[in-house]
């Protein structure tokens, strides 16, 4: 009778404890909502946080260790690691200053280290002369800053003895290491303490593509994740297969082309992460996108019907670099007048290239102009659309015509109004995001 007793209660406080359904398929009723993965891709622009001990010797966040850095010195940078001037609410600002509307931090990195006082491994924040939840600290400043705070979770860990692979780029595999250990323990407590203590909007995996990792771990942790909070948006970094396309046997919700900008695509969900420099995690002069670069870049990303999530790298005592947060701060001040053309737009109906791309919303069909065409921006037929007015977003009517063969002719200036990108509004007899995609003429 106790034996029955225990047994009921274990199911009904500990469901990790049930054996996970052993399939390779998510289960459908627990996968994300088509409305939740719409809000997510109304934010179009987020905040990645690169950031770690390894900030003391300026390399790159787990590539480096056993590389640049000695793995012995690299693992031991967290005793040294004490971010004084760390001020969650001034990074957290710096991402609302930019027109940023989530932030995603690198709770666990590839070297294992552990941004977040967890139970699981002695390998964390806690340890270090810091010893503050940077993790918690962010999750509440984002909370009290109206900013959607996710975490970014990667599936493999070199630092872990249980783990089976132990350096970057290694293919050697330990046979002392326990995989479902590492699995089904530390890795289903750490995440259950991430889920159930910060409450994430949504979680970013990384690290699929080691032998260790498998499509069956990643179906039970979607799962195990899902039962835990049905609403987290999950990217498809956790299943197997590659990171820029949504498959049949996609694990995650939604595609993360990773330093370029995804291709136009009205069907799935998607998302590019970039670095604002060169390195993931901070380095000492590292070179930094122009603000050309980095409008163009997100309009072309809005453009294509996907998000941005775009990455910074704090220094080692905590601070962001000044260079940066006035980078984004550009950014913020380009989204005030013109904003209305990123939030809340779908992509399309043309393709982003490097002289337009188009985003809409309702019967507003927003222009991107990134550099000026002599005379006029010539855009092929809008089959069965009138063009019924047209104005730069803040600034003077433009005009335009539909000439015999469809093509639709828009004046431009001598002079545009913003040199990185200048939107200009056409105000349609029709909802321009009934409008399918529209093939470039390859003249
Ligand atoms: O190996 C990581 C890399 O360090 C960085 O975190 C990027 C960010 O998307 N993801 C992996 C490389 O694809």
């Amino acid at each position: 009778m106790k034996k029955l007793f225990l047994l009921v209660v274990s199911l009904c406080f500990f469901p990790v404890l049930l054996p996970a359904q052993s399939t390779l398929e998510v289960d459908a009723n627990i996968k994300t909502s088509k409305k939740i993965m719409d809000g997510f891709m109304d934010l179009r622009f987020g905040m990645f946080i690169h950031w770690g001990p390894v900030t003391l010797r300026g390399t790159e966040i787990g590539w480096s260790r056993g590389n640049q850095v000695p793995v012995d010195e690299y693992d031991h940078l967290y005793k040294e690691f004490d971010p004084v001037l760390f001020n969650a609410d001034k990074w957290v600002k710096t991402a609302k200053d930019a027109g940023m509307k989530y932030l995603t931090i690198i709770a666990k990195h590839h070297d294992g280290f552990c941004l977040w006082p967890t139970a699981f491994t002695n390998h964390n924040i806690m340890h270090s002369p810091y010893k503050k939840d940077i993790v918690g600290e962010l999750a509440k400043a984002c909370k009290k800053q109206g900013i959607k705070f996710c975490i970014y979770f990667t599936v493999l860990d070199w630092y872990d003895p249980n783990y089976p692979i132990h350096l970057p780029g290694s293919k050697e595999i330990d046979p002392k290491a326990d995989m479902n250990k590492f699995v089904n323990t530390t890795m289903k407590g750490e995440l259950k303490e991430l889920v159930t203590r910060y409450h994430p909007y949504m979680l970013w995996f990384d690290g699929n593509w080691e032998t260790p990792w498998t499509q069956k771990y990643a179906v039970e942790i979607y799962n195990y994740l899902k039962h835990s909070d049905p609403n987290v948006i999950i990217n498809n970094r956790l299943g197997k297969g590659e990171h820029t396309e949504i498959t049949s046997t996609t694990v995650g919700d939604y595609a993360t082309p990773e330093q370029k900008i995804g291709a136009l695509n009205m069907k799935d969900p998607w998302e590019t992460c970039m670095t604002i420099c060169h390195q993931w995690a901070w380095k000492p002069n590292d070179k930094m996108k122009s603000l050309k670069e980095c409008i163009q870049t997100l309009s072309k990303t809005s453009g294509g019907n996907g998000n941005l999530l775009f990455n910074v790298g704090p220094m080692l005592d905590g601070r962001m670099e000044a260079r940066q947060i006035q980078r984004l701060k550009e950014m913020g001040d380009w989204l005030k007048i013109y904003g209305e053309s990123i939030y809340n737009t779908k992509g399309g109906p043309y393709a982003p290239n490097d002289t337009f791309a188009t985003t809409r919303k309702g019967n507003k069909l927003f222009v991107h102009i990134f550099s000026n065409q002599p005379g006029a921006l010539r855009l092929p037929e809008l089959t069965g659309v009138k063009v019924l007015q047209a104005h730069f977003i803040g600034g003077a009517k433009v005009s335009f015509r539909h000439e015999a063969n469809g093509d639709l002719l828009i004046s431009l200036p001598m002079q545009l109004p913003d040199e990185n990108d200048s939107v200009i509004e056409l105000i349609l007899d029709s909802n321009a995001e009934n409008i399918p995609v529209i093939a470039m003429n390859k003249n």
